[in-house]
């Protein structure tokens, strides 16, 4: 076990980074409870390079020394770092451990005409060696995809390293994985816990192409010499933490029931339960769920949906339009709008791929009445969480009081209003920062082996207890919301 420095108090970093900004948080410990403090906020954006998406990877890694230099300047002393990021995408890396080009990210179509081409027995059996759902943004069909439409980039690679891996890898020279974000790739089979060799075998790819994954908790390297002299920060551990945000997030769900009940609620929305074993069944293989690995050895069984992404996208269209709205005038005018709106399925295919999302819903909804469009964004949102959660009670018989809903996107009250009133469930909102603190909870294990995901569990209520609120029904909008139910579900009717 390592010492703490000679005081209580401990200085831990966690960089979140997530699809519309990343940013550099500040965990104090201090009495059992994390204080924590955004440092910096930085816009991450992609660059579009003959028609492909890319991350930024320099100006991500420019960001975050910046702001780990913040940190030191502020505390003198960090005792870990963590990093936790959207899932899916990857860097690929040549022989000599240099980039091969920016990461692509899981927006372009790359997967998308892969997965079209298989048969259902291959689909099922790519199922069953992960227990992930089959979707094109998957690492596996990204990797597909560029060996079919970008194989000079691929030749040139040795190695991948998912995003947060590749953030440590530039911040210490080490390259390691972890089980939360390996398993977003589809080639890490949840119930064995590693790397799917059938899957691997089957595509014709190589163990040794793939991060190491190292147990949570432990040290994956140290800040190199080359950034502490360039930084003036003194050498620190970079921890093994989930390093996917839904998995830190969620280890920030701040209860001690068993299997809670969460949305993860940002650009997308994660709809699941967190339970101790996966469950790899044909009835899960229809009805499209995910075993995504959590912290520790737990499953996050969920389903991925589009989430405030479409607000945002509203939002962003009005503003190059010249109407700039806060994001409580947006939630206001869904409100006055109410439920008597045209609705869509968030998930529709043509969402995810479409570089137009304000058009696209116009022509889906015709119409072009911004408010309309925003009230019928909040309510098909709510009615999607409310059928995947009758989904996750029909596939494991569980029965829920209490959804969680933690993560940006819990701020938005008239959103948590809509889900208590159409799941009938108590919402509690709260962690808004759930990634970071789950993060930085898991990073103290380094200053005590053994912590407990209780113990963790523990510190996040603590720490957090000012911020939850909870929802109740309110049964006057009963009637109209069970009619718009109806109509929601022969959206999905086929
Ligand atoms: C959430 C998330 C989702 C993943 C999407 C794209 O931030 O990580 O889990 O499906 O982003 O990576």
């Amino acid at each position: 076990m390592h010492a703490p420095s000679n005081e209580d108090t401990s200085y831990h970093v966690a960089f979140d980074c997530g699809n519309s900004s990343f940013r550099i948080m500040l965990g104090t410990f201090a009495e059992q409870r994390f204080t924590v403090e955004i440092l910096d906020q930085v816009p991450n954006t992609m660059l579009d390079v003959d028609g492909y998406l890319y991350w930024d990877i320099g100006a991500i890694f420019n960001g975050l020394k910046n702001g780990l230099k913040k940190a030191y300047a502020k505390t003198g002393r960090i005792d870990t770092v963590g990093v936790t990021t959207w899932g899916i995408d990857f860097g690929l890396l040549d022989g000599a451990g240099k980039l091969v080009a920016n990461p692509l990210c899981y927006r372009n179509t790359l997967g998308v005409e892969c997965l079209a081409e298989l048969s259902a027995e291959e689909l099922t059996f790519n199922w069953e060696n992960s227990g992930i759902q089959n979707h094109p943004m998957n690492s596996l069909y990204q990797l597909l995809g560029i060996r079919k439409h970008l194989g000079a980039y691929l030749a040139k690679a040795e190695r991948m390293a998912f995003i947060p891996d590749l953030i440590i890898y530039l911040f210490t020279g080490t390259i390691a994985s972890e089980r939360s974000i390996a398993s977003t790739s589809q080639m890490y089979n949840v119930s064995t816990d590693t790397y799917s060799s059938e899957l691997l075998q089957h595509y014709g790819m190589d163990e040794s192409f793939l991060p190491l994954v190292v147990r949570h908790g432990t040290v994956v390297g140290w800040l190199s010499e080359e950034l502490q002299t360039e930084l003036g920060v003194k050498r620190c551990p970079f921890i093994c933490t989930p390093s996917h945000d839904t998995a830190s997030a969620v280890t920030a769900v701040p209860t001690l029931e068993k299997n809670p009940l969460f949305i993860s609620s940002g650009t997308w929305s994660l709809i699941g339960v967190e339970l101790d074993e996966p469950v790899v069944s044909s009835t899960v293989e229809k009805y499209k769920f995910a075993n995504e690995a959590g912290v520790f050895s737990t499953t996050t069984f969920l389903k991925n949906s589009t989430g405030l992404y479409l607000l945002q996208e509203v939002k962003k269209h009005l503003e190059a339009k010249g109407t700039e709205l806060s994001w409580a005038r947006i939630a206001e005018i869904a409100k006055e709008q109410g439920v008597d709106v045209p609705l869509f399925n968030p998930n529709h295919q043509e969402i995810f791929s479409t570089r137009d999302v304000y058009g696209t819903l116009s022509s889906m909804l015709g119409t072009d009445d911004y408010r309309t469009i925003l009230a019928s964004c909040y309510l098909s949102l709510g009615l999607y969480y409310n059928r995947v959660i009758n989904d996750i009670v029909k596939v494991t018989g569980m029965k829920f009081e209490t959804v969680h809903v933690i993560g940006g996107g819990c701020r938005d009250r008239y959103l948590n209003q809509l889900t208590a009133d159409l799941t009938g469930l108590l919402v509690h909102t709260g962690p808004v920062e759930a990634a970071s603190i789950g993060n930085l909870s898991v990073q103290r294990c380094f200053m005590k082996e053994d912590l407990t995901l209780e113990e963790m569990r523990k510190i996040v209520i603590d720490s957090t207890q000012e911020e939850q609120e909870t929802y109740h029904v309110d049964p006057s909008n009963a009637a109209a919301l069970r009619h718009k139910m109806m109509e929601f579900d022969t959206l999905f009717a086929s």
